[in-house]
């Protein structure tokens, strides 16, 4: 199958993220790219592209225009600050607190993100406007005929929502790339996530909407990030009631019941029967993951893309978290391997 690959994302390298009360290497860093790209090549997946340019209307059909600008512009009122260490947020508009929009930078990072481990710096924008520009060039693909298509995006997206980032994701390139289906013709579109955190920025984004079918498989909420969204009773408001189907999972989960709720998931999007299906692909389930807490081996991932594969839909891979670097690759291009048939 066809990869899609910028180095631009490289430029996203923050040197921060605040863990455990330390200020650590981020866990979310560009080796993970390379070591993904590296694996591609060795198995002979496809052919690798370029990523073409997308106007920034495709991604406002998705996000705050508003959002957006804050994003672009962040790092330089950053540093107009003074401020030593890379942008985070501080405080937040939490209960009982007014939602208005701040004119300091301290205020508008506390408004505009969900969690402080996700420092921006210099770079973070273009990175994160080029890893949409993957997305939806993988997606043109199968506007114009694949059948499939690998969007190697980095930074990730799907904590990303409508005006908020976090947990490593500033704009969610699975959203915006289920929304150009959308335009381009499609009645249905099913969003299948199976990163090990819940997709909470996707799930928000769909969930008063029934033309897009989010499903989730992740770390219960009560155990894992982002912790305040992903519960099992939480299907869709409105006229999205119905189309949010969440499977959140135990410490220690392993393939058999991780394998349970993905083929549950899959005869749900069966029922649903979307005319094309885009796949959050983080491989953080992995046993040996440094920050989750699921334990699939690296041979499930293979067993799982057969899964994916059986759905018979035109699918679109977009590439969401994953940390254990050595084994990123390998977890990866084994789930586009088994979808193969490998
Ligand atoms: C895209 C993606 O996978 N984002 C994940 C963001 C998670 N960031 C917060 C991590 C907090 C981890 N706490 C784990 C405790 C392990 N001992
Ligand atoms: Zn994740």
């Amino acid at each position: 199958m066809l990869t899609v690959f910028s180095e631009k994302h490289a430029l996203h390298d923050s040197k921060t993220e605040l863990y455990g009360g330390e200020l650590v290497p981020p866990f979310e860093c560009p080796v993970r790219a390379e070591h993904i790209l590296q694996r591609v090549r060795d198995v002979g997946l496809g052919e690798i592209i370029a990523p073409q340019s997308f106007d920034i209307e495709a991604v406002t059909r998705i996000h705050d225009p508003a959002f957006i600008r804050f994003l672009e512009t962040c790092w330089e009122d950053w540093a107009a600050t003074g401020y030593k260490g890379e942008a985070m947020a501080i405080c937040w508009p939490a209960r009982g607190m007014q939602q208005r929009i701040p004119d300091h930078i301290d205020g508008k990072l506390g408004y505009y993100s969900l969690s402080a481990e996700t420092a921006i710096s210099n770079g973070t924008w273009e990175a994160a406007r080029t890893s949409v520009d993957v997305a939806l060039s993988a997606q043109a693909a199968l506007r114009d005929g694949a059948r499939e298509a690998f969007a190697l995006c980095r930074p990730p997206g799907h904590h990303a929502a409508g005006d908020m980032y976090g947990g490593y994701c500033f704009i969610n390139n699975a959203a915006v790339a289920a929304q150009a289906f959308l335009d381009q013709g499609a009645s249905r579109v099913a969003l299948l996530d199976v990163d090990f955190h819940h997709g909470n920025g996707s799930q928000a984004i769909f969930y008063d909407r029934s033309d897009v079918m989010f499903l989730s498989l992740h770390g219960d909420p009560r155990d894992a990030f982002p912790h305040f969204l992903g519960y099992a009773d939480e299907s869709g408001q409105g006229g999205g009631k119905g189309f949010n189907h969440n499977y959140p999972m135990a410490p220690g989960t392993s393939f058999k019941t991780w394998g349970d709720a993905l083929a549950d998931a899959c005869r749900k999007i069966n029922n649903y029967a979307p005319d094309a299906l885009v796949i959050s692909l983080g491989v953080d389930t992995f046993e040996h993951d440094p920050i989750s807490f699921f334990k699939l081996a690296s041979d499930d991932f293979k067993r799982y893309g057969a899964t994916i594969a059986a759905l018979n839909l035109p699918t679109l891979f977009i590439m969401e978290g994953g940390y254990a670097v050595e084994e990123i690759g390998i977890n990866a291009v084994n789930v586009l391997e088994g979808y193969e048939g490998r």
